[in-house]
């Protein structure tokens, strides 16, 4: 991997391992994932399941953390509608038991992956990550998870590979959303293979040291944290190496709004507003928004040579 050290981030931002090493408190965590416990039900994951075993990361940034309640009411989630509170009121019909990851295409090792196995893997990492919507609007969320590389080392991808495709369920009857053709469903988003295989790129599970809520995602997501937020697909069934750049859903909806880069990129403005500054949710002014959002030492080499004007 080219990167080693976060250096984008201070190291005062830093949490210091020492105070994240006493490993959070088995409560219900792995063993009640592994019997395969209805989790789908859940609607307040703070009275949820607590995943065991998570570590720190020296990826995790020191930074005030968005509260529970915004970053699971206030959501983009289109498969249960288009407003900001739709996914939270609607999402509690999406069912995440069973749950299989088809993990296929240019790759030595195409599995199927049930989704308590995908999630005992490798060891779980709380990562403090910004998160910045197209919109205008950024968070910063304690994700837990672990690098998508783990994954995808696994299945040793060919060397035709060139990108990963990911699809998002694509069921009406769980995801009331998709009567609508607001979207070309399935929900698809793609990224070059080197981005995939990045340490930051987060195959996620959970949020503040819990099973991912509904509304966020569950059970599995991507979390791109350098990118506008819907790269990162949420409720993932199916992840394919291909040899060409995939088409994701929003390119196909509006190809001049939406590229397939989407870096976050304050010089790059979005066709309808400024791409400036942002609105920290919770906080009344805007602060300037940051090249690769703030994490421009760790990716900014994936991209020497190309003009991002162009490729945006
Ligand atoms: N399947 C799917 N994934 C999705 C979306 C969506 O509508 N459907 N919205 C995206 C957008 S626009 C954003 S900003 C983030 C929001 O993630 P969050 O609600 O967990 O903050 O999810 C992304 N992933
Ligand atoms: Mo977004």
């Amino acid at each position: 991997m080219l990167i080693r050290h976060p250096d984008a981030i201070l190291p005062s931002e830093i949490t210091p391992p020492e105070i994240y090493r006493e490993r959070r408190r088995f409560m219900q965590g792995m063993g009640a994932l592994a019997a395969g416990t209805a989790l789908g039900t859940l609607d307040d994951a703070h009275a949820g399941i607590k995943l065991a075993g998570v570590r720190t990361s020296p990826y995790t940034l020191d930074e005030a953390r968005t509260p529970f309640k915004d970053i699971t009411t206030y959501n983009n989630f289109y498969e249960f509608g288009t407003g900001k509170s739709d996914p939270a009121e609607n999402a509690g019909s999406l069912r995440t038991r069973p749950w299989t990851v088809a993990i296929e295409g240019e790759v030595r090792k195409p599995k199927t992956w049930d989704i308590d196995a995908l999630l005992r893997l490798a060891p779980l990492e709380e990562r403090v990550y910004r998160m910045r919507c197209v919109e205008g609007w950024s968070m910063v969320i304690p994700w837990v998870g672990f690098p998508l590389a783990e994954l995808l080392r696994r299945v040793e991808p060919t060397g035709k590979a060139r990108y990963v495709e990911f699809v998002s369920l694509n069921d009406p009857k769980q995801m009331p959303g998709q009567r609508s053709r607001v979207l070309d469903w399935p929900y698809v988003e793609g990224l070059r293979l080197d981005e995939a295989m990045h340490p930051l790129t987060l195959m996620t599970m959970g949020l503040y040291g819990e099973v991912l809520p509904n509304q966020n995602g569950a059970p599995i997501r991507l979390v791109v944290p350098w990118k506008y937020g819907f790269k990162s697909a949420k409720s993932i069934v199916k992840i394919r190496l291909v040899e060409k750049q995939p088409v994701s859903s929003w390119t196909r909806a509006n190809p001049d709004e939406y590229g397939f880069y989407s870096n976050v990129n304050p010089q790059v403005d979005h066709p309808r507003w400024s791409q400036a500054k942002e609105r920290r949710i919770g906080e009344f002014f805007k602060r300037d928004t940051l090249m690769f959002n703030g994490y421009a030492n760790q990716v900014a080499q994936l991209y020497r040579g190309m003009d991002l004007k162009k490729y945006y």
